[in-house]
């Protein structure tokens, strides 16, 4: 098994310094020919990343998707010249030396920062401090989660981390490493670049916390080494490798090691050495080559290390062969949710049509999932401590704890960043669709995950439920009114606000269709009624926005509304046809991104040419958008309040009197 196959001879000592100052001086080299980048970081940790490639890590460069591959995140992404370098000498066929010579260059794959998906081997994207070891934490537990599904013979796996002093110091990072330690993820070893530098000089500018404690206290396993004494470090992870908790290796290092003048300073940290420093720094390190030349017997010696993980995963391949898992393993590792599923929710649909369930969309999404997650297994809920509000569990779903990783529910606890980056990192990985619940007010804490689930193009479900005012007496604190205005503004991620139970279950469908795309599902606390008239069979949401209601005679006006304001809408139409004769559509828009994709001749159709108004018990931001310069907005133009929700929209005049008034405002 790999963790037992893990330590290898060491090659001999000399050769494996020579190998890490290769890695020095091809970070040097790119930062300065780009005239940009962190030359600091990937010069000081290059002995522990040395030793950790070349003596433990299973990796295979010819193939670097195999299922069973250590993971490996270079969390403190700014030293993306590390990982570069590294894909380099190991021989990915998409990382020519070429590719480090374009180093930050438009169209390259020598990204600023790794980005998941530019080049083979990245596991994720990293950059922003401290997402990088909190993406590893998901990556764990995936694995162990994985390992109780399909067993150890073909899920067996270390998540490696490098991460520096910002990385620690990011609140995101105490949310990771409580869960991780928590749940004894015991695969899941972290390096600790520290050498006591950031970007404003030396960390006792701005901290004095006892990491190594600070760990310990999360249950952690912690070392503490020299990072530049190798068989020290590999005497750790050896140790780390055996320990039943996830592992620190705290390694002392200096920035920019090998530099004779500049190392241990911040000035290593995000700028080219200069030209007289690296010559003195070849000097230093004994590196008598050109620039991105680098001899063949420390290239070849580097090569080899992919041999090592090539038998590996030869022997894991003929391991799955003769599994009875195989094709289950397969599928799950494929993400392929079978049809069971979209069938169910067919039916569901169908079901409540003829019904007319009237009920909270997050009871709707709490309905709906009990379909899906009774026709599959890949599916793993969550919830921040929210669990019986968000309303993401479902009958059956046993829970994740230390020890036991069969289940499928995870308490994430009261950490929406580290659950949305957990998240990022149980996709990533690969066997499962995460999703997982918060108030959609607190989307402002799962933030800076939430946009790198968009940013890699990840298939996770954000289910964010209390979407409005109408959560009433929580009060302003609790009641989102910029968030859908936030969420709508990044890129590749899809908002959807339901307006009854079909149109939810027709989200869940999209969002779980959506590979290559997370999804918010925003989600009402009060109850709502059944909409739909008719029982299509066509996934009327697939669209992004269509018409609900369309008046007898040609329209005066379009009102459209998104989610619960659906109701009201529908409402103010039948108002001013019954008092005012006045001919309304109601557009129900559960999906802007979706309607946005959609060609010109349908978004006509759906938007008409009458004067529109729309309707959301949000900020208006986006809005004008859809309802031109001769539209009527009605919605939130400030904070909301605490009191029960109706007197709450009655208060905000967010009814349908509001909207017909707006509308013979608009018309006559
Ligand atoms: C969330 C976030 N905040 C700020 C930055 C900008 N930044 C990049 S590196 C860095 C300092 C990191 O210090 P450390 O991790 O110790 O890296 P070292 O200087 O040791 O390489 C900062 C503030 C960032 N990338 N991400
Ligand atoms: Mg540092």
């Amino acid at each position: 098994m790999n963790s037992q196959a893990a330590a290898l001879k060491p090659v001999a000592a000399v050769l494996e310094r020579d190998m890490a100052n290769a890695i020095r001086a091809l970070a040097m080299d790119s930062v300065q020919k780009a005239n940009s980048g962190h030359p600091g970081m990937p010069m000081g940790m290059a002995d522990v990343a040395t030793v950790l490639f070349s003596r433990f890590i299973n990796i295979d460069p010819s193939m670097p998707d195999w299922p069973d591959r250590d993971r490996f995140v270079l969390s403190a992404g700014h030293g993306s010249m590390l990982q570069y370098a590294l894909h380099y000498l190991l021989g990915y066929e998409d990382m020519p030396i070429e590719e480090l010579q374009r180093f930050r260059q438009l169209g390259s794959r020598t990204a600023g920062h790794p980005e998941y998906g530019h080049a083979l081997g990245i596991e994720t994207t990293t950059g922003p401090l401290g997402q990088g070891i909190s993406t590893a934490v998901g990556m764990a537990l995936a694995e162990r989660m994985l390992a109780a599904r399909h067993g150890a013979d073909l899920v067996d796996h270390f998540t490696y981390a490098i991460a520096g002093d910002g990385c620690l110091q990011e609140g995101i990072s105490h949310e990771a490493i409580d869960l991780a330690g928590h749940l004894k993820l015991s695969r899941l070893i972290v390096f600790w670049d520290d050498n006591a530098i950031s970007i404003d000089g030396p960390t006792s500018l701005s901290t004095s916390m006892d990491q190594p404690a600070r760990f310990k206290a999360a249950g952690w396993h912690v070392q503490s080494v020299d990072g530049h004494d190798m068989e020290a470090v590999a005497a750790a992870i050896e140790a780390a490798q055996q320990s039943d908790r996830p592992s620190l290796i705290a390694c002392r290092t200096v920035i920019g090691k090998g530099a004779p003048n500049l190392g241990g300073s911040e000035k290593t940290h995000g700028a080219p050495l200069g030209d007289a420093e690296i010559a003195a720094t070849r000097e230093n390190i004994g590196w008598a080559y050109a620039p991105f030349e680098v001899p063949d017997d420390i290239l070849f010696t580097w090569r080899e290390i992919a041999e090592r993980g090539q038998a590996a995963r030869r022997a894991w391949e003929q391991r799955l062969a003769a599994s009875p898992r195989r094709q289950a393993f397969e599928s799950a590792v494929a993400g392929n949710l079978p049809g069971a599923v979209f069938e169910a929710l067919g039916a569901f649909r169908k079901e409540h049509v003829e019904k007319a369930t009237k009920v909270a969309t997050r009871k709707a999404s709490e309905m709906a999932l009990g379909a899906i997650n009774a026709a599959t297994d890949l599916t793993v809920g969550g919830s921040a401590d929210l669990t019986h509000s968000n309303l993401t569990i479902t009958k059956g779903m046993d829970r994740i704890a230390p020890d036991d990783y069969a289940g499928r529910y995870i308490h994430y606890g009261i950490r929406e960043h580290g659950m949305a980056a957990a998240m990022n990192g149980i996709a990533l990985h690969g066997g499962f669709v995460p999703y997982g619940g918060t108030f959609l007010c607190f989307a402002d804490y799962a933030r800076g995950a939430m946009r790198l689930s968009a940013l890699m193009g990840q298939r996770i479900i954000y289910v964010m439920t209390h979407d409005s005012i109408g959560l009433g007496e929580d009060g302003p604190t609790h009641q989102p009114v910029e968030h859908l205005a936030m969420l709508r503004a990044t890129p590749n991620l899809n908002v959807f606000r339901p307006a009854d139970i079909i149109e939810t279950a027709e989200c869940w469908e999209l969002a779980l269709k959506s590979e290559n795309r997370p999804s918010v599902l925003v989600l009402s606390r009060q109850n709502l009624p059944m909409l739909r008239q008719t029982d299509s069979d066509e996934n009327r949401s697939s669209q992004g926005a269509y018409i609900l209601r369309e008046p007898p005679e040609h329209r005066a006006v379009t009102l459209i509304a998104t989610g619960s304001e659906v109701e009201i809408a529908v409402a103010a139409a039948e108002r001013l046809e019954t008092e005012h004769g006045i001919a309304a559509a109601v557009v129900s828009m559960p999906c802007w991104e979706l309607f946005e994709e959609q060609d010109a001749d349908y978004r006509k159709s759906v938007l008409g040419s009458a004067p529109r108004i729309a309707v959301e018990a949000a900020a208006r931001l986006g809005w004008d958008r859809w309802i031109g310069d001769t539209g009527t907005f009605v919605g939130m133009a400030g904070f909301g309040a605490s009191a029960p929700a109706p007197d709450l929209y009655r208060h905000f005049d967010i009814t349908p009197e509001a909207i017909a008034a707006a509308a013979l405002k608009l018309i006559i």
